[in-house]
């Protein structure tokens, strides 16, 4: 099955989704995956940011294969409009 998130807000559930160009994305951020974007995600995303860490990993939240401050700020930005998830 096919899902296309990308062409409405109302694609995801409660409209959490987020306009980037003329298209709807999900919202990154949420390193360790326990349904919220807050300071322990930025922290880590930090602490890989100094460790020059690069690759596929969690913390590159703009998939460039670098942890940087492009990174930090997507996920502080995140943490800051206290992004998380929606369920039913
Ligand atoms: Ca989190
Ligand atoms: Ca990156």
């Amino acid at each position: 099955m096919l899902y296309n998130f990308t062409t409405a807000q109302a694609q995801a559930f409660g409209d959490n989704l987020k306009l980037k160009g003329t298209k709807w994305v999900i919202y990154g951020g949420d390193v360790n995956q326990d349904g919220a974007v807050d300071a322990t995600d930025v922290q880590t995303i930090d602490n890989d940011a100094a460790n020059f860490e690069s690759g596929y990993v969690p913390t590159d939240l703009n998939g460039d294969g670098f942890v940087d401050g492009s990174d930090f700020t997507i996920g502080d930005n995140n943490a800051s409009n206290f992004v998380g998830k929606i369920t039913p």
